[in-house]
């Protein structure tokens, strides 16, 4: 049987073994399609930038290792990497960007000076391949954050020139979400925080709390940009304290109308993100997550197809909060082939919403609500044996993307063509 064919059929018996539970594929995959995912820029290039030539990371409390050849040294470059992304992805996505990914024509423009019309060429790239853009402050990998506090410094002069920054980030997320005509996600996450035993926890909250407001102070229409904040537990060097922590940020965002970024990689490892979802949407219109894989200490490997992003993912259509949910990816490695890891996370998320949006949620619903725990546990646990690659499988091929491991050879095939000839 040819290999097409072969997909056919395994899907025609999925769709069967579905149809016995009550799931109908077609539907499920319909609905799959309709939701975005926010390719973050960052892993194109190590989280480098283009501010100048040699931009590198730095500091921040996060960190990118690896060396791996190819990474993206232009804007010209991420782009067709990006492009490249998405063509082996099912599905229209999104692209996430940091304001550090501004052209700025070999000058120096500093944070405090960038505008819209930095980020021209990318709005031009967004419209022509009819993707839409998000946004992100980039508190980091600056002399003024090399001390390890912006927004909630107690230097006035250093918390001005970081509002001021933020506030243009969200200017530039403004006008984005405006020449897109989709409204373009803000999240403002910040390092600020210390190694060792803070004494003085409370002015540096203060402090945060009041570049906040000063911020936010400007009002944009929800049509062109929409604010999340995203807490951290700890980074590197900032073991002790991180002034930006949940529950900071929980209460910034009830008492302001603020959207909670959740990144999975920024909570303890016992603790579940997923569990977070229906109780924090009683009190927040909107949530975005930052779908990352915590390793040890770091917060940021390449997003995989695992129990946590499959736990958020059925809250998300468990509880039907979809319409409410902004879903980007937050990762950098350069251990791998860069295109590739964009590929693996998002096709991993999207294979998690469909592993939910494939389940008989009524019929467990109904053991639940019959006190019938053993049937609830037996149909959770016989699900994860259902079918479900063979509908994967199907929608990568009616999507004209690589299907199963075909994505191998495909992304070789460009670093052989492209990522190797890079200097
Ligand atoms: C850092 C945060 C943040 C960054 C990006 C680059 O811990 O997760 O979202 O990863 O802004
Ligand atoms: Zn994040």
């Amino acid at each position: 049987m040819n290999e097409i064919a072969l997909i056919e059929k395994s899907y025609d018996l999925a769709r069967e073994k579905y149809a016995q539970l009550g799931v109908e594929t077609e539907a499920a995959l319909e609905q799959l399609s309709k939701i975005p995912i926010s390719l973050n820029c960052w892993q194109g290039d190590d989280v480098g930038g283009f501010e100048t030539p040699e931009a590198e990371l730095s500091g921040g409390g996060i960190q990118v290792t690896g060396n791996y050849p190819g990474k993206a040294r232009t804007a010209d470059e991420l782009r067709m990497d990006a492009e490249k992304a998405f063509s082996f992805i099912p599905g229209n996505h999104r692209f996430n960007l940091h304001a550090i990914y501004g052209e700025f024509g070999g000058q120096l423009v500093d944070r405090d000076e960038i505008t819209a019309d930095h980020f021209r060429a990318w709005i031009g790239w967004a419209k022509k391949n009819n993707i839409k853009l998000d946004f992100n402050a980039t508190c980091f990998s600056h002399p003024k954050a090399n001390d390890g506090f912006t927004l909630s410094s107690k230097d006035p002069a250093l918390r001005q020139f970081w509002i001021e920054h933020v506030q243009r980030c969200r200017e530039i997320s403004a006008t984005m979400g405006r020449e897109l005509n989709s409204p373009c996600i803000h999240n403002l996450w910040i390092p600020d925080g210390m190694k060792d035993i803070p004494v003085d926890r409370w002015a540096h909250r203060q402090l945060l709390k009041k570049s906040l407001d000063e911020i936010f102070s400007s009002q944009y229409s929800a049509t062109e940009m929409k604010d999340a904040i995203e807490s951290k537990l700890f980074g590197l060097g900032s073991e002790s304290f991180v002034v930006g922590s949940h529950e900071f940020y929980l209460g910034y965002a009830i008492a302001n109308k603020k959207m909670i970024c959740f990144d999975l990689g920024h909570f303890h490892p016992t603790e579940s993100v997923a569990d977070k979802i229906s109780a924090t949407l009683l009190y927040v219109d909107e949530l975005l997550f930052h779908v990352s894989r915590g390793v040890r200490w770091d917060s940021d490997h390449t997003v995989v197809l695992n129990d946590e992003v499959k736990a958020v993912a059925e809250e998300l259509v468990r509880g039907e909060f979809l319409p409410r949910v902004n879903v980007a990816l937050d990762f950098f490695d350069a251990t791998l082939n860069r295109v590739g890891a964009w590929v693996v996370g998002a096709r991993a998320t999207l294979k998690a919403f469909l592993v939910a949006l494939l389940e008989p949620h009524a019929k467990l619903v109904e053991a639940e609500e019959k006190s019938d725990y053993f049937a609830r546990l037996a149909l959770l646990d016989e699900l994860k044996t259902m079918p479900f690659g063979a509908v994967w499988d199907y929608y990568c091929l009616k999507n004209d993307v690589p299907v199963g491991e075909e994505l191998i050879s495909a992304v070789h095939r460009y670093e052989m063509d492209v990522l190797t000839k890079r200097g």
